[in-house]
């Protein structure tokens, strides 16, 4: 509903009324006043004039490739930078536009439709967080796709600092709380890698979550207070990505591994994993040389390479 009332307010010149915003939208004026309100402490700033309505004056930090680019110390990564201010999710509109040159960003400062794996959704509310997907046409081999995930973990770390780390392999979390996650697709022949879309979503300046992530969800402004700018956390994270990536196309994760598994939360926690198999508990023992968690069972050390795993006292898991 934020959403749709954004809307009405951007393709608006001047001002709109309360009234007209609850007709269209068939909610009650009150409700009308509580979304100005949350849009407001997301840092959009509303003017209200009695009997007239309301009128979007300023957006918070502008995410436009303009503002981006200037902050940029990359040579291919997101030197092409696409952005809508709305979009279904930028993981969709890479797919649709793979005839772009590898590098290019896509950023929308609102998604309908964002994702998380296995057909989950994303909450990517107006002006508070970072919705953002690299496309990538990497020489390499389906099966190391994966560590392209790994890699956006330690850039995204490394661009928020302070005490954040990854949850194997694509949650990046403050204390026991999701702050970022990394959802990557790809499109390949059986040993080839057509393209590869790799999905950032960061709540940077997100001041509340809806109730069912509130346990779960944390943004950087929750965290320390403090809004981050948009533009420069994007930029950070790409200066971050591209050296990381040319390493990782030349050498493979293993020169990676050593910073991954300092900053990766589950090792040496209990760990429960569901997979295909079924469930697997142990403990996070180590990653290894091609990103897979190394959990310890009774039975001895099994690398996991993908699946959910949950770990003890992160998300309510105790
Ligand atoms: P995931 O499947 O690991 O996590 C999804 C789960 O995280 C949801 O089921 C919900 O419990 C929780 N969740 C949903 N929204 C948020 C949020 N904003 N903050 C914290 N927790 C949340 C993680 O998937 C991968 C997410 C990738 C998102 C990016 S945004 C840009 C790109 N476009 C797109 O559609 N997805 C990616």
């Amino acid at each position: 509903m934020r959403n749709k009332i954004l809307e009405l307010l951007r393709e608006s010149d001047g001002y709109v009324s309360g009234e007209d915003m609850s007709r269209t939208l068939g909610i009650s004026r009150a409700a009308v006043w509580k979304h100005i309100k949350r849009l407001r402490a997301e840092g959009y700033s509303i003017d209200s004039v009695r009997n007239s309505g309301y009128r979007l004056s300023t957006a918070p930090d502008a995410i436009t490739p303009t503002a981006v680019s200037a902050l940029l110390k990359t040579r291919r990564v997101a030197r092409h930078i696409v952005y809508a201010d709305s979009t279904d999710s930028t993981n969709e509109e890479a797919k649709r536009n793979s005839q772009y040159p590898d590098g290019t960003l896509f950023v929308s400062d609102i998604q309908t439709a964002g994702k998380g794996r296995r057909g989950r959704a994303w909450s990517s509310p107006p002006g508070a967080g970072i919705w953002m997907s690299l496309l990538l046409k990497p020489d390499i081999a389906p099966e190391d796709v994966a560590g392209l995930t790994l890699i956006a973990g330690i850039a995204v770390c490394r661009a928020i600092g302070g005490r954040a780390v990854i949850k194997w392999p694509n949650d990046i979390v403050i204390g026991t709380r999701k702050v970022c996650g990394i959802l990557t697709e790809l499109a390949a022949e059986p040993d080839m890698v057509s393209y590869a879309v790799c999905g950032i979503g960061i709540n940077a300046n997100n001041a509340e979550f809806p109730a069912e992530l509130s346990d779960r969800a944390t943004s950087i402004y929750i965290e320390t207070g403090s809004r981050a700018s948009r533009a420069e956390l994007i930029a950070a994270v790409m200066n971050e990505f591209e050296p990381l990536y040319e390493r990782f196309l030349s050498e493979g994760f293993a020169p990676l591994r050593e910073e991954y598994r300092r900053l990766c939360v589950n090792i040496g926690r209990e760990v429960i994993v569901a997979g295909r198999g079924g469930e697997l508990r142990g403990t996070a023992a180590d990653i290894s040389g091609n990103g897979a968690l190394l959990v310890s069972t009774a039975e001895g050390l099994t690398p996991v390479s993908s699946g959910e795993v949950s770990v003890r006292g992160i998300y309510g898991y105790v």
